[in-house]
């Protein structure tokens, strides 16, 4: 066999199929704009920049195109990783390729947090890639064919490459990501990203930053960078400097490029970051605002967020012309009864148009599934996704015993998916956000793309103007817009789009949720709890029959 390291080896990455009825998938929007899919694989894109340059890369992403045998018999050696939602779709990669007898190499979050799933890849490349891609190329050069590389080390950012952004077709893309930091201070007990990258931030250097921006402008992209951090301003000293430098690059270039990120809701203390960003041009930020009550907060340790008013804090960044998403779960031990009312009201008051409201998860290897499993309330097979309905959070939260009755948190959620993606609801949010931002762009688009815009901006009047379910909706939101705050109808077309598919995803998420529902009914809580355990359960909290 020829010494992979060395040769001209030729070298597949794949990234697999993540649900169309997820939340972000929002292919309906693609479809309007002309791309394919929301994002770029970054992870694989950083991946191939780890590598051995001398060797030749393909990316095949099948959000976007298909996988053909023809792509794997042409590699030596194939590459994959991602995400517990991929689980499935990775795991059948690995089983298609070895029947076409390729060299596999899996990666990325879900095989690092349970690697055992995975174990019949061939080499099993876990944690930073940084660390561990240099372990298993050392053990490639040396002839080897398999092994397992894990380290406890961090990787240490100052040195960390640029993607090789050069793989990917930008305009199968709504936004290319970009990385700034790994690890966030805080320590949120349902959260995974301390788990694998630590508590104490990790930056790239501005000058980093800024090569990659470079990189990305001399391959010719323009528009939509997605900063991948999982709270941008987990050090607020050190993103003011990076954002000073950026203000500068991008009046130099003319600013090429709007930003998006995900955020503390802390955001909305700081007037002289949000004027950073502004100045910068992010137009998005996803707040993890999770619940609106203050206990459950706290006993889950996101202590940021008590007492801390999210409208107040919305309107506050919409002054900045920044547009908040949001983050929210049902599920926790300590919620109220009227947990759902309270939810649907914090969401409508914020205006915050974009709600991802998931049930809650106990990700693999996080406070919450040690303390879970300790109590004896883990399901076996926890995160597994094993059907077709495990999409995201969405779908296939709940993996314990609950202490609030189970059909009681599945009627809570289908009530709040229910009532914020009713039409009226929805739009009532995006006219608030749409009066409200203050938004001053400086990306403007080149004429090409303004064209683009304009035959978006006609899909989305037709798509939803002269829908049954949302025509009234529309139109009222957009005259509403241009009479009021004519500079706020971007958004609100915009936010008016992405109804084209959370209208779809929550016919989708409500339908499964009510036949989950209908099955726990048909049982009882307690016999389902302790097949899903193995375990006989005690009454603990206000589990009940189902029902
Ligand atoms: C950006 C992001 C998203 C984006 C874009 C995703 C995309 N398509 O690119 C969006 C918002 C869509 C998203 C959604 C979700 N996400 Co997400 N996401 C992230 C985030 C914040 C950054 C990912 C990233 O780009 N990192 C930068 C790159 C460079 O890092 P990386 O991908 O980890 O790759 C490195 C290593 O993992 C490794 N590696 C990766 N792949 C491979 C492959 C090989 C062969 C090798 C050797 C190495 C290797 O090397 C790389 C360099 O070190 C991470 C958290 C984080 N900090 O990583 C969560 C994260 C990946 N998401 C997660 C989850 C659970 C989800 C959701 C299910 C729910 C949610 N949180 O909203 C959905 C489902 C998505 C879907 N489409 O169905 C979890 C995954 C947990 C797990 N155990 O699998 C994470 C870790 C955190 C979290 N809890 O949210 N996500
Ligand atoms: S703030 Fe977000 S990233 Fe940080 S620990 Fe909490 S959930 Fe995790």
């Amino acid at each position: 066999m020829k010494n992979l390291y060395q040769g001209f080896t030729k070298c597949l990455l794949v990234q697999t199929k993540f649900s169309e009825f997820s939340f972000w998938n929002y292919l309906e929007v693609c479809n309007i704009v002309g791309a394919k899919y929301p994002a770029a694989p970054l992870g694989l894109l950083t991946v191939a920049a780890l590598l051995p340059q001398h060797w030749t890369f393909r990316l095949i992403d099948e959000n976007v195109e298909p996988l053909l045998d023809e792509h794997l018999a042409w590699a030596d050696i194939v590459c994959t990783g991602g995400m517990l939602p991929q689980q499935k779709s990775m795991l059948e990669f690995i089983d298609r390729a070895h029947d076409l007898a390729r060299l596999v190499v899996v990666g990325g979050p879900d095989p690092s947090s349970q690697p055992d799933l995975y174990r019949k890849a061939d080499f099993l490349v876990l944690g930073e890639g940084e660390i561990t891609i240099p372990m298993f190329l050392a053990d490639l050069k040396n002839g080897l064919t398999s092994g397992v590389y894990v380290s406890t080390e961090r990787a240490d950012m100052l040195v960390a490459v640029v993607p090789r952004y050069d793989l990917i077709r930008f305009r199968n893309y709504i936004m290319i990501g970009m990385q700034f930091i790994r690890g966030c201070p805080f320590n949120c007990e349902f959260c995974d990203v301390i788990e694998l990258f630590g508590r104490t931030p990790r930056f790239k250097s501005n000058e980093q930053i800024l090569k990659e921006l470079q990189t990305l402008y001399d391959l010719g992209y323009r528009g939509h960078i997605d900063m991948v951090d999982d709270n941008f301003i987990g050090n607020k000293k050190k993103v003011k400097e990076l954002l000073r430098e950026i203000k500068k690059w991008s009046a130099e270039h003319k600013y090429p490029f709007y930003f998006t990120t995900e955020a503390s809701v802390n955001l909305a203390d700081d007037d002289e970051l949000l004027q950073l960003m502004q100045d910068c041009d992010f137009r998005y930020v996803f707040l993890g605002i999770e619940t609106p009550e203050n206990d459950t907060l706290a006993l889950n340790n996101k202590n940021q967020n008590v007492n801390r008013p999210v409208t107040e804090a919305v309107k506050r960044i919409l002054s900045y012309g920044i547009v908040c998403n949001g983050g929210y779960i049902i599920g926790f031990d300590s919620e109220s009864e009227r947990i759902a009312s309270n939810m649907i009201n914090s969401i409508q008051s914020s205006g915050i148009s974009m709600a991802m409201i998931g049930l809650l998860y106990a990700l693999p290897n996080t406070q919450l599934t040690r303390r879970l499993d300790a109590e004896g309330r883990l399901f076996h097979l926890a995160s597994q996704t094993v059907s077709d309905s495990d999409i995201d959070q969405m779908t296939s939260g709940l993996n314990f015993v609950t202490l609030t009755p189970r059909s009681e948190i599945f009627r809570n959620y289908i009530k709040v998916i229910d009532t914020v993606y009713n039409p009226a609801h929805y739009y009532g949010r995006v006219i608030y956000t749409s009066l409200n931002i203050r938004p001053r762009y400086r990306h403007k688009p080149s004429f090409g793309t303004w064209l683009i815009y304009m035959r978006s901006f006609l899909r989305v009047c037709k798509e939803a103007g002269f829908s049954r379910s949302t025509g009234y909706h529309y139109w009222k939101m957009f005259f509403t817009i241009i009479l009021h705050n004519p500079k706020g109808i971007e958004v609100a077309v915009n936010l008016a789009a992405m109804f084209i598919h959370f209208r779809k995803q929550k016919e989708y998420i409500v339908t499964a949720t009510n036949r989950t529902l209908t099955g726990l009914l048909n049982t009882n809580e307690q016999a389902f709890n302790e097949r899903m355990t193995g375990r006989p359960s005690s009454n603990r909290g206000r589990i009940g029959q189902a029902g």
